[in-house]
């Protein structure tokens, strides 16, 4: 299954949002086109009363006229028949951060210690992704557990994003705000 269709994409089966809560440190990411979260980045998913899904998100950012600062991000959920697959509604806390709607699919996760997401932005004419962006989020701040490295790499390969990432940093930037 490697032939970078995304609509070929597989994704986390009896996708379980409840046991996704919680905080996740972003280890690796694989950038848009465009202003992205650089470092630092760190997430906390929930589940509301009614079942929806939410999450907040830190991370650094360079904006303008390279003013370094730390941007807290909202995101809502919008389920979609397939469980692991979600619309994603983001916006910041503050109104000059970005805002948008992205796809947000969870690839693969053993919820307690690591978690590949991906969202395409925009598909190509030949059904591949142009304009995409990924994360592999670990529960431990310090990465990913050795053993979890294989799997993860695998899963690169298959969203065919292997080679585009870069490692998150996280130095506290974002822990005082
Ligand atoms: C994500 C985890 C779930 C919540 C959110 C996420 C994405 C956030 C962005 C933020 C971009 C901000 C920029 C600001 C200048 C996937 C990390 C909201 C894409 C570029």
């Amino acid at each position: 299954q490697h032939d970078c269709q995304v609509s070929n994409i597989q994704v986390m089966q009896n996708f379980d949002r409840s046991r996704y809560t919680g905080r996740w440190y972003a280890v690796a990411k694989k950038d848009p086109v465009g202003l992205f979260l650089l470092d630092n980045v760190v997430a906390q998913f929930s589940v509301d009363e009614s079942g929806k899904m939410t999450a907040t998100a830190h991370g650094r950012v360079i904006i303008l006229n390279n003013w370094e600062m730390c941007a807290n991000m909202f995101g809502t959920f919008e389920d979609t028949p397939d469980p692991a697959k979600f619309k994603m509604r983001y916006w910041g806390a503050a109104s000059y951060l970005q805002s948008g709607n992205d796809d947000h699919w969870v690839i693969d996760t053993d919820y307690d210690n690591y978690a590949i997401h991906y969202s395409c932005r925009e598909v190509d004419l030949d059904g591949t992704c142009l304009d995409g962006y990924s994360f592999i989020f670990s529960r431990h701040p310090t990465g990913l557990r050795p053993e979890d490295q294989k799997i993860v790499t695998n899963k690169k390969k298959e969203i065919c994003f292997l080679g585009k990432y870069r490692r998150v940093g996280h130095t506290g930037f974002c822990e005082s705000s």
